[in-house]
Formats: C-alpha cells, sequence, structure tokens
C-alpha cells in the first residue's frame, strides 16, 4: 500500500499540515501566523509559500481546565510511547468549549488573523498558492469524569459523560452530543465569517488512542461522530502516538474511525526501539501520511535532548530516503511554536534547520548529513545483515558506511523450519549485540540463495542448496517477528549491489558479478541498475548450460555451469576421485571432500586434483564468454571461497574467456577479483540503508 498521498482532491490538496498549539493567554497574531503561511526571509518578508493546512489545537483552557486526556509519562522498556488516558480531575466543561469556538473564530480568533496573513503574504510574494489554504479544528476529548459539562441549549439538560449516574450507552451519547454540537458550531461559525483565503478541511481528534471498557465507548463514538462530521462535507483526521496498539489500530482506521490518519514516528522521544524507516514502512502499510516531530525544547525531560539535531535530520533525510516528504501527507509537530523561533535563532544550526524545515515542505529538500551522536562504541546505525548459503548462514551488524562491526557464523541447517529457527536465533543476537552497543536498528537484510521476489519479500523456489527453501512469506515472517523493516534478495544480486555501492562496480555501469561458493551465485547490472526480470529472477548465472549431457542439476537443466565449477561441484569430484583411488588427499575422510582440502593436494603437486580445478576455471570460462557476448560489461566481478584457488582456478578461466568471447565484448571487459570482505552481507546491508527497504513494501 502507498503512503496516504499528497494533493488528494477530496482533501483539498492538503500536503504539509502544521500543528499549532494555541494558548488561550497568548492568541495567534497575524505576525505569528506569517511564519505557517510562508518562508521568511532574512528580513522577516515573505517570499515563497509554505504550509497549505493548519491544525489548531489547544491542550488546556483559561480556565485551567483540560481539553485533552493524553499523558505521557515515558516510555516502556520496548521504546513504545507510555501515554496513558488519565481522564482529567479537571475536565473541560461547556463554557471552556465555547471559549475555544472563540478562540479559532472570534471576531478578532486564530483563523481571522489566519485569513489576514495569507493576504498580507500574498500581496508581498505576488504569486498565487495553489488551492484554498485548509483549516482543521480540534475536538476536545469528552472526559468520562466530566459529571456536568453544562446544557447545549438553554433550559436543556446537563449532559453528563460519567457512568456515575446512568449507564455506559447513555453517557457516551451525551459525550457525542456534545461533540456534534461543537462540529456545528465551528461549522456555522466558519461559514459565517466568509474567509476569503481558507476551507473547513475538517476537524481533529485530540486523544491520540481509542479505548473501550465498562465505562468508555471512544469506538462507538467515533464511529458516530463521523458520520455527523461527513454528513457536513467535512473529513475526520487522527494522529496517535506510537505504540503497538494504536498501530493496530491504525490497521482499519478509514474503514471504522478516520478519513486521513498521520503516525508519529515518536522517534524524537525515545532512547531504543524505534527508527524514521520502521514508520515510514509502518505508514505505508496502513495508507497513513507521517508526523514530522521537531520541537526547541519541552519541558518533560526528552531521552534524546542531546541528540535532537542529529534525530531531527533523520527525520528530513527520511523524506527523501523512504520518499514521504512528497509522497506522503505530513503533520509537522513542532513543540511550542519551534519553526517561529528557529526562523532567527541566535543558533545557526537552528537558523539552518528552519531553511531545511521550509525546503522539506515545499519538496525540494535534498539529503544532507549530520555528525552522528554515536552509541558507546562508536556505531550510529547499523543494519542487521544475513547471508544464507549452502554451507553456512552469517550474520553481522553493519554501519551505513558499509564497516561490519560484528559477525556470527554457523553450519546451514538441512530443513527448511530448522534454517527459519537458526535464521530468528542470528537475529535475535544480532539484536542483542546492536542494544549492547548502544547502535540503532535500521532494519533486517536478508541475502539468500533461491529465487526472490524481492518486491514481495518472498522466496519463490531453490535448488537442492537449500533444501525445500521455497514458498515462504521471509520478509513479513521477520517483519512480525522483529517489528522492523525488512529486505529480502537473491545473494548474487545483493552481491552485486554491494560491488555498485562500495566495491569495484562504483566505477562501472555495465558489470557482472560473480559468487564462487558453494554453488555459483550471479548478479548483472546495466545502466547502474540492478536486472531484476520480470519475476525478479533473473542472472541465475550459476544454471547456464555448458554442455548438452552433462549431468542433471536440480535447477531443472542438464550440465549446469554450477555442476562444474562451484565449491560444491569440485567437492563432488574429489569424493569421487578418493573413492576411485585416482588421488589421496591428505585431510579426507570420505564424507568431507571439501574444495580447500583439493586444492590443498593440488598446491602438493598432486596431478588429478590440478586437472580437476583447471576443467573448473575452464567451465566457468565457457560461460563467462557467453555473458561477455551477451551484455558487453566493463567488469566481470569475482568474489566468493573459490577466490582462493588463485591461479590454479584463474588462469584456464581467463585464458577460456579470452579465447572464446567475441573482440569488441573480450576487449571491453576486465575481469577483477573483488576488493569486498563480505559482498553478500554487505549488499544485504544495503538493502537496509538504501531505499530498498520500504519501496518494496507497497505492493
Ligand atoms: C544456487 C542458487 C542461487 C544462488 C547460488 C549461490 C538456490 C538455493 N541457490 O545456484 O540462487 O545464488 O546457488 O549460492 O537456488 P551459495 O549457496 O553459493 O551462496
Ligand atoms: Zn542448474
Amino acid at each position: 500500500m502507498p503512503y496516504f498521498p499528497q494533493g488528494h482532491k477530496d482533501f483539498n490538496e492538503l500536503r504539509h499540515l502544521i500543528l499549532l498549539y494555541g494558548d488561550p493567554a497568548k492568541p495567534w497574531t497575524r505576525g505569528d501566523l506569517r511564519y505557517y503561511v510562508a518562508h521568511l526571509d532574512q528580513k522577516g518578508e515573505p517570499d515563497d509559500w509554505l504550509f497549505d493546512s493548519f491544525l489548531f489545537l489547544n491542550v488546556k483552557a483559561g480556565t485551567g481546565r483540560d481539553y485533552s486526556a493524553d499523558i505521557n509519562i515515558g516510555s516502556t522498556m520496548a521504546g513504545e510511547g507510555n501515554f496513558v488516558a488519565v481522564c482529567s480531575p479537571q475536565p473541560a466543561n461547556k463554557g471552556d468549549w465555547e471559549a475555544l469556538v472563540e478562540f479559532y473564530l472570534g471576531e478578532h480568533g486564530a483563523l481571522r488573523n489566519l485569513d489576514a496573513a495569507i493576504g498580507e503574504c500574498a500581496d508581498k510574494i505576488g504569486r498565487p498558492y495553489g488551492a484554498r489554504r485548509n483549516v482543521v479544528l480540534m475536538l476536545p476529548y469528552p472526559h468520562i469524569t466530566q459529571g456536568s459539562f453544562g446544557a447545549l441549549s438553554e433550559g436543556g439538560g446537563i449532559l453528563d459523560f460519567s457512568t456515575k449516574r446512568h449507564n455506559l450507552a447513555k453517557a457516551t451519547e451525551e459525550r457525542l452530543a456534545a461533540e456534534r454540537w461543537l462540529v456545528d458550531e465551528y461549522v456555522q461559525r466558519f461559514t459565517a465569517q466568509q474567509f476569503k483565503h481558507l476551507d473547513l478541511l475538517g476537524v481533529y481528534w485530540m486523544f491520540e488512542t481509542i479505548y473501550r471498557s465498562w465505562d468508555v465507548d471512544d469506538h462507538w463514538l467515533l464511529k458516530e461522530l463521523r458520520k455527523h462530521i461527513r454528513a457536513r462535507g467535512l473529513k475526520f483526521l487522527w494522529i496517535p502516538f506510537w505504540s503497538s496498539y494504536n498501530v493496530h489500530l491504525l490497521d482499519d482506521y478509514q474503514k471504522y474511525y478516520f478519513d486521513l490518519a498521520f503516525l508519529q514516528p515518536n522517534y524524537m522521544f525515545y532512547k531504543q526501539g524505534k527508527t524514521i524507516a520502521a514508520a515510514a514502512h509502518a505508514a505505508r502499510q496502513r495508507n497513513a501520511g507521517i508526523e514530522m516531530e521537531y520541537y526547541l525544547e519541552l519541558n518533560e525531560p526528552i531521552a534524546v535532548q542531546s541528540e535532537r539535531h542529529a534525530r531531527f535530520r533523520e527525520y528530513l533525510n527520511g523524506g527523501v530516503t523512504y520518499g514521504y516528504m512528497s509522497d506522503a501527507v505530513c503533520a509537522h509537530f513542532q513543540g511550542a511554536r519551534a519553526l517561529q523561533r528557529m526562523h532567527m535563532h541566535t543558533d545557526a544550526r537552528e537558523r539552518e534547520f528552519y531553511e531545511d524545515i521550509c525546503q522539506f515542505v515545499t519538496g525540494t529538500y535534498r539529503l544532507k548529513s549530520e555528525i552522528e551522536e554515536r552509541g558507546a562504541e562508536g556505531i550510529g546505525r547499523v543494519a542487521l545483515s544475513v547471508d544464507l548459503g549452502g554451507t553456512n548462514l552469517r550474520g553481522a551488524l553493519i554501519d551505513a558506511e558499509g564497516t561490519i562491526h560484528h559477525r556470527v557464523s554457523e553450519r546451514t541447517p538441512s530443513s527448511k523450519e530448522e534454517i527459519l529457527r537458526r535464521l530468528k536465533s542470528t537475529l535475535r543476537g544480532l539484536v542483542d549485540e546492536a542494544r549492547r552497543r548502544g547502535a540503532h536498528v535500521h532494519g533486517i537484510g536478508v541475502s539468500t540463495g533461491g529465487r526472490v521476489d524481492f518486491d514481495a519479500g518472498v522466496i519463490l523456489d531453490s535448488t537442492a542448496l537449500l533444501s525445500d527453501w521455497q514458498n515462504i512469506p521471509l520478509r513479513e515472517i521477520l517483519q512480525l517477528e522483529f517489528q522492523l523493516p525488512v529486505s529480502v534478495d537473491n545473494d548474487g544480486n545483493c552481491a552485486a549491489l554491494a560491488e555498485l555501492m562500495l566495491g569495484e562496480g562504483r566505477a562501472a555501469s555495465h558489470f557482472i558479478t560473480l559468487v564462487l561458493g558453494t554453488g555459483i551465485g550471479g548478479g548483472v547490472v546495466v545502466d547502474g541498475k540492478l536486472l531484476r526480470g520480470a519475476r525478479n529472477a533473473a542472472a541465475e548465472l550459476g544454471h547456464i548450460s555448458i554442455s548438452h549431457d552433462g549431468p542433471e542439476c536440480s535447477c531443472g537443466n542438464k550440465g549446469c555451469v554450477e555442476l562444474y565449477a562451484s565449491g560444491s561441484a569440485l567437492a563432488r569430484q574429489a569424493k569421487e576421485l578418493v573413492k576411485s583411488g585416482a588421488i589421496r588427499l591428505d585431510r579426507n575422510s570420505d564424507q568431507d571432500v571439501s574444495a580447500e582440502a583439493l586444492a590443498d593436494a593440488a598446491r602438493k603437486g598432486n596431478a588429478a586434483a590440478q586437472q580437476l580445478i583447471e576443467q573448473a576455471g575452464t567451465s566457468l570460462g565457457i560461460a563467462v564468454a557467453g555473458l561477455l557476448n551477451t551484455f558487453n560489461p566493463e567488469r566481470i566481478i569475482l568474489s566468493g571461497s573459490l577466490i582462493k584457488l588463485g591461479d590454479m582456478y584463474m588462469r584456464p578461466f581467463r585464458e577460456t574467456v579470452k579465447e572464446r568471447s567475441m573482440a569488441v565484448a573480450r576487449e571491453t571487459a576486465v575481469i577483477v577479483v573483488s576488493d569486498l570482505s563480505d559482498p553478500g552481507l554487505l549488499g544485504a546491508a544495503s538493502l537496509v540503508f538504501s531505499r530498498g527497504a520500504v519501496t518494496s513494501g507497497s505492493s
């Protein structure tokens, strides 16, 4: 699913919505509101349009009573927002709600001033702003501690929101009646004012979660209230804090409660547990918008106060990397008028953020780096990277620059269930290690043998190297388990991506990678882009047949180059020679004749062993000659454990390529050995740090 898109015509082209928290003691003036209507130059003069939509919300009434009911009491161990619904002992009443209407829609209210500010800026900017500007007004929470709200009309009964004197159904109806009254009041007063530049887009539900219990039924209340709002042509908006509970409420929000919801990343407020990548991913999955969160200072102790700049940079960069700057509707939380105060701040960094935010809102912000606040051992953000091969299952923590910080490895188990179990336990170990090092986990990248539907994160099928490794929704499985964005790709493709970003592929637009391990993995880059094919199954280069009547391959073909030139091929052939007595190996045991043991024997002068390895090199050369003629690459980049065989393998390989490829192709291509320590693992990590981690979640 995509984000909730910008410019939706049913939402009057809403793109960026600024949250304007009001204080009865400090009403919104025209001067204040100019900061949100337009970008202001150094002299404070408007020179470009800024926000298209304005959300007005107040937390407390002038009497000190509460409109809202969320209380932030810190974060849970898992880094979730620990907001709780504590109904205020001093809930706002009818008089307070009327004051709110006055604050927004009175003769000198916020909207009058907003309308005037837009008019003023229009004169200065000299360009029209497009669609009319949107206004969204808050609906206070009807606290269930409110036993005496007041009457909606003269002589009407005093509303009671509590279940002290009547049952839940009645209490909820009275809460609903109050909300309906307010919505109608907003509509009437708004219409009467005949603003020049403003449209009333909708109303906003203040309470950041939805409860239902023996004394509260917000589910029913919201469904009914929504009908009322819709009947007036308005939209119902919501921006809940991040918690698993709320994220699940967002799953079906459009069906039940709201017309538009924005997800709060809350990455600003908690040390652990959250990432921008995960928030972007969760928002996409739910057709939601994203909330930007910045502030200069907040009263509550914020866990990441010292990392404020670095974290906010991630919100901004994430807009580009994960596309939400231009693809998603964005709400902008700014604490206490931060944007306004950043404009002329004494700290140049704050002024720079002011410009960056304005660029973000106009869709012109470009990636920037911020000196990272680092964890105890100097690591910032890491990917949990896993490489599942025919022989080994390996894992690592890798940072955005491609530095590998921690590695683990074990033998690849032989059944699908066992592989999944070990994969999870490897990842769990990596999560712990990342935590221990104070690193922020950005996501999970998996490099695996087999055909992988990269877009869906599903393993489609495999050869016998990974038995029964097919039809596995691996992304979904791992996402559920770890609550992190997950990307999965074929190991040959991962290696090619690593070369493209960090290795020998950086200087080439057309290249081919071959990973010579248990099997032969392949990746093809054309015009600087990975060739995926119609179903992401391209570049199975190990399964190019070089012999029409060769041995059968578990891929369905015969005589695949992998059966002659890979580690498993060498081991199998060596075993046959050992059995027949043609060669004797030092380190042999019948079960475990490895390519390495064969190489040992060859180095010691065993002619049969040497011949086997040479034949392997020649076989690979035949396939690669064909690849040169097919793709005309600039480079062939080799990696994998067989590289260690050195000249014995490489010389016949190079010679065969030369002999058998066409002149032009041969003259263009340079054969190089990768200088990356681990292309598969690095490529899996690059899926996490590049857009791949989330763009692919949209299907
Ligand atoms: C096989 C095939 C390829 C893979 C290659 C290298 C499976 C399970 N694997 O040709 O997808 O790229 O092996 O894999 O179908 P490795 O086991 O050497 O890492
Ligand atoms: Zn094959």
